[in-house]
């Protein structure tokens, strides 16, 4: 059995038996390992933030659990569908959608998520980073195979805007909004970053990653100097600190949910529940394409995520990837 999952059996152990005393002996037959490896496991629970207690004679009993990501925290009575269905925890990697890249080519079925717990390359658009310091926020990316055709999938992002909306209002008991194309914000102050990417052919999708970055407990001098736009945490607009673990599964329980919504009932009823978050309709705005700049009315979103923009000549320009401000 590998280290990860005689932890999460043990975790599993503690928590059919919450509160109760386990003894070290009843642990090693239910796992099928030594009494050492069972301690050496509720060591290095204790090293994850775990507090366990020891009596001699009584065994093991789990006071504390810390607000971490691995998987037997975040898949213990999930009831998603797809999502969640494996979930793979990193200390640390560069990019979770790189990560996510390896297991789509290699075959990962659909509902993959990985967690990391601090990015050294995470990504933004056109090369941009995402700043993703340890142990405050939630870093994660889902790879889904939807039998879609491609230019379809950026129907998806809207799907997950509209699941991070929801899961902050949720949890932290605020109403986000979102911003074309793929942020969510608070007050006008972004809180979550979305990045979805696709691997397909023109007739159809080998598979789609869903890259999900929102900024839970992150404090105010943690943001770095050079942001393009204000920037916020769950936390600093609630005036709380909210569980990662409740607001992780809150959100893939969401996602799964409008995932297979949008599978049986096409983009309509998500593109309304994300115009219902938009607060843009009407306003003029000023669109940078890379390379083209102009100004326009937002006057709607198209079937396929464009926004629509009602030029000064009457002219309405469908603009499919850009950058958008208020003026
Ligand atoms: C995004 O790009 O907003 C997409 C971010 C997606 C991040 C997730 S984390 C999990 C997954 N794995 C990855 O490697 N990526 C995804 P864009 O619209 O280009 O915005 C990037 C800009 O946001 C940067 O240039 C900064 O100005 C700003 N920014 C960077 N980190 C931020 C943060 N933590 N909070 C708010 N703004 C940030």
């Amino acid at each position: 059995m590998s280290t990860q999952r005689a932890r999460e059996a043990i975790l599993r152990i503690f928590r059919q038996r919450a509160g109760e005393f386990v003894s070290g002996e009843e642990i090693s037959q239910g796992l099928n390992v030594s009494r050492t490896a069972v301690w050496k496991q509720i060591r290095a629970l204790r090293d994850l933030g775990y507090e366990i207690e020891a009596a001699p004679s009584r065994g093991y009993r789990l006071r504390v659990s810390p607000d971490t990501l691995i998987p037997a925290e975040i898949q213990a009575d999930l009831g998603t569908r797809c999502i969640g269905r494996e979930v793979i925890y990193l200390e640390e990697t560069d990019s979770t959608n790189l990560r996510a890249h390896e297991y789509g080519k290699s075959g990962a079925a659909e509902g993959l998520v990985i967690i990391a717990e601090r990015q050294t390359a995470g990504k933004g658009r056109l090369g941009r980073k995402w700043s993703s310091p340890a142990g405050v926020n939630l870093y994660t990316t889902i790879l889904l195979r939807p039998s879609i055709l491609p230019r379809w999938a950026t129907q998806l992002t809207f799907l997950s805007s509209v699941a991070v909306a929801n899961a902050i209002q949720e949890v932290g008991g605020i109403r986000p909004q979102v911003k074309w194309p793929n942020d969510v914000l608070i007050d006008g102050k972004k809180v979550a970053g979305l990045l979805n990417e696709i691997d397909a052919e023109m007739e159809g999708i080998h598979y789609l990653i869903m890259g999900i970055g929102v900024n839970l407990n992150m404090t105010a001098d943690q943001f770095p100097d050079d942001l393009r736009y204000p920037a916020t945490s769950v936390a600093l607009e609630a005036g709380k600190t909210v569980s990662r673990l409740t607001f992780a599964r809150t959100l893939y329980r969401e996602l799964d949910r409008l995932y297979h919504l949008y599978l049986e009932q096409g983009f309509l009823p998500i593109a309304s529940a994300w115009k219902s978050l938009f607060s843009w309709d009407g306003k003029r705005v000023d669109v940078d394409t890379q390379g083209r700049r102009f100004q326009g009315v937002v006057s709607g979103l198209d079937t396929d995520g464009a926004l629509l923009l009602t030029l000064d000549n009457g002219v309405v320009e469908r603009v499919l990837a850009g950058d958008v401000r208020p003026v």
